[in-house]
C-alpha cells in the first residue's frame, strides 16, 4: 500500500499540561532503529532482540534513556507497517503524564534522528499513503474538536466512510455517462444520436437532484459542528440576561431593574440534549442618546442580523408598544421565538396583534424568576432546528465549507451538461463538462486535489495528529 518515501516524524500526541499519562509517537522507516537506540525493556528475553524483531501490535515495559540517563518508566507500543495510522512502522511511547517526561522523551527522539512533526502530518501520511481520503481525514479533526455528541456523530459517520461511499457512487455514475458518450462517438452506427442524448440529460438531472440534497444539508452540518447562533434581543429591562443566565444555570450576566444594564454583547456556550447553542445576550435596544449604549444596541442588531435563531424577549406584564413591534419588525424574517417573559406577575400582554406575524407555536410563556418554561423552551429549539429532518445515526451532513463549494461546481458543471443537450452541441462538450464535475466531486475525497490545498488543510489539524 505504501506509495511514497518519507522521513522520520515525531510529536507529543497528548495534550499538554497535567495527565496521568502522555504519549509520544514516532513513525517512518526509522521509527524502531531510533528506539532501538533509547528503549531498554525489563524483559530479559526481549534484552537482546532489536525492535522488529518484537511482535507487531504489542507493548513492551521498560525505560527511555538519553545516553545513560534514565528519563521515564515507560511502555512502548510497536506497530509494523503497514496496519498503522500513518502505514508506516510506529512506535508509541506511553510516558508519565505532565509537561517534563514528555518534553524529555520527544527531544530525546529528534536528537536520535527523527524530525519534529508538522500539524497533522501523522494523518496526512495516512491520507498519502492510500490508507484513508480526504474526507475521513477531516472527519478525524472533527472528532477531536467536536462541541457535542451531536457533532461527534456526525464526524464519525464520516470517519466510516459514509460520505466517501455518496461520492464515489455520483463519480461512478458519472463514469457510466462518459463511458456512453464514448461508445457513441467511437461506434456512431451502434448508436442514435437523440437516445444518447436522452439518456444523458435524464441520468444528469437525477445526479444534480442528488447532489443538490446533499449540498442541502450544510446548513444542518454547520450547526451541529459549530452550534446554533442564537441572540437574546428585546428592550431594556424585558428579562434578557435573567433568561441568559437561567439557561446558563449560573449568574453569568448582571441582572438589575436598572433599563440598559447590559451595555456589551456577552457570548456564552450551552448544550442543550446534546446541541450545541452559541448564545449572546444583547444590551436592550432603544432609542438612547447615550453613545456607549448606542454602540451597543447597534451591536444587538448586528448579531440578531446574522443569528440562526433570535429569541425575542417580551415583558408580559406590559402591553405592546411601538417599540416592540419596530423589533418585531427587524427580525420576522429569521427563525424567531418570542418569549413572554415576566409570566409570574399579572399579564397585561395582549397577543393578538403580533398572531399574524407569528405563528401562535412560536410564542412561549416563561419567568426566568420563577423558573417557568424553560423545559418547553428547550424543546422547540431541538424541533425547530432537527424535528423529523434529521436522523444523524444514518445521514451525511456537508459540515465544512470546502466541500460545500465542491458540490455547488460540481452541480454547476452538471447544469451546462444540460445546456449543452439544450443547444444541441457537440457531444464532446458534454464530455469536457462531465469530467469537470467528477473532478470537483473528487476534491472532497482528495482524489482530485492540488498538493498545496492538501498541505492547508492539515496544517490546520493539531500537533501530533
Ligand atoms: N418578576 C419577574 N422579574 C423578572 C423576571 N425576569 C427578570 N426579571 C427582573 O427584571 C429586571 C430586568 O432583568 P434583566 O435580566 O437585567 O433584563 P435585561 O433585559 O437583561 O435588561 P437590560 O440589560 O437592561 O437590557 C430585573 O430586576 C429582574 O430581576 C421574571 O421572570 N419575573
Ligand atoms: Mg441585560
Amino acid at each position: 500500500m505504501k506509495i511514497r518515501e518519507f522521513d522520520t516524524i515525531s510529536a507529543i500526541a497528548t495534550a499538554f499540561g497535567d495527565g496521568g499519562i502522555g504519549i509520544i509517537r514516532i513513525s517512518g522507516d526509522e521509527a524502531f532503529s531510533i528506539a532501538d537506540k533509547i528503549f531498554e525493556p525489563f524483559d530479559k528475553n526481549k534484552t537482546n532482540l532489536k525492535i522488529n524483531e518484537y511482535k507487531s501490535h504489542t507493548l513492551t515495559y521498560g525505560v527511555i534513556k538519553d545516553e545513560n540517563l534514565i528519563i521515564d518508566e515507560v511502555l512502548l507500543s510497536v506497530m509494523k507497517a503497514p496496519k498503522t495510522y500513518t502505514c508506516e512502522d510506529v512506535i508509541e511511547i506511553n510516558c508519565h503524564g505532565g509537561n517534563t517526561s514528555v518534553k524529555r522523551i520527544l527531544q530525546t527522539v529528534l536528537k536520535n534522528g527523527a524530525r519534529l512533526a508538522e500539524n497533522g502530518e501523522f494523518t496526512k501520511r495516512a491520507f498519502l499513503n492510500g490508507r484513508i481520503d480526504l474526507s475521513k481525514a477531516e472527519a478525524v479533526i472533527d472528532i477531536i474538536n467536536a462541541k457535542t455528541d451531536m457533532g461527534h456523530k456526525m464526524a464519525i459517520n464520516r470517519l466510516e466512510g459514509k460520505l466517501k461511499q455518496k461520492i464515489d457512487e455520483y463519480r461512478n455514475d458519472i463514469l457510466t455517462m462518459t463511458a456512453h458518450i464514448e461508445a457513441s462517438i467511437d461506434y456512431p452506427e451502434h448508436d442514435d444520436e437523440t437516445m444518447t442524448y436522452s439518456m444523458i440529460k435524464q441520468s444528469t438531472e437525477v445526479l444534480i437532484e442528488k447532489i443538490e440534497k446533499l449540498l442541502k444539508t450544510a446548513d444542518t452540518g454547520r450547526i451541529v459542528k459549530e452550534g446554533i447562533k442564537t441572540v437574546i434581543l428585546g428592550k431594556p429591562n424585558v428579562g434578557k440576561s435573567s433568561i441568559l443566565n437561567n439557561l446558563l444555570n449560573e449568574d453569568r450576566a448582571i441582572v438589575s431593574n436598572i433599563a440598559g444594564t447590559t451595555r456589551d454583547v456577552l457570548k456564552e456556550h450551552l448544550n442543550i440534549n446534546g446541541i450545541a447553542l452559541n448564545i449572546v445576550d444583547t444590551a436592550g435596544i432603544r432609542e438612547t442618546e447615550d453613545e456607549i449604549e448606542k454602540i451597543g444596541v447597534e451591536k444587538s442588531k448586528q448579531y440578531a442580523k446574522d443569528s440562526d435563531l433570535v429569541l425575542l424577549v417580551l415583558d408580559s406584564t406590559k402591553p405592546l408598544d411601538d417599540e416592540d413591534m419596530e423589533l418585531l419588525d427587524f427580525v420576522k424574517d429569521k427563525k424567531i421565538l418570542i418569549l413572554l417573559n415576566k409570566i409570574d406577575m399579572e399579564t397585561n400582554i395582549d397577543i393578538s396583534k403580533i398572531s399574524n406575524i407569528i405563528k401562535e407555536d412560536s410564542i412561549l410563556k416563561l419567568s426566568a424568576k420563577e423558573d417557568l418554561g424553560f423545559d418547553e423552551l428547550k424543546e422547540k429549539i431541538e424541533n425547530l432546528f432537527f424535528e423529523g429532518k434529521l436522523n444523524i445515526n444514518e445521514d451525511i451532513l456537508i459540515s465544512n465549507e470546502r466541500n460545500k463549494s465542491s458540490l455547488y461546481n460540481a452541480i454547476e458543471s452538471l447544469k451546462n451538461v444540460l445546456t449543452t443537450i439544450e443547444t444541441k452541441m457537440p457531444e464532446d462538450f458534454i464530455s469536457m463538462d462531465l469530467i469537470e464535475a467528477y473532478r470537483y466531486l473528487g476534491e472532497i475525497t482528495g482524489e482530485s486535489l492540488d498538493e498545496d490545498v492538501i498541505d492547508k488543510i492539515f496544517s490546520e489539524f493539531c500537533l501530533g495528529k
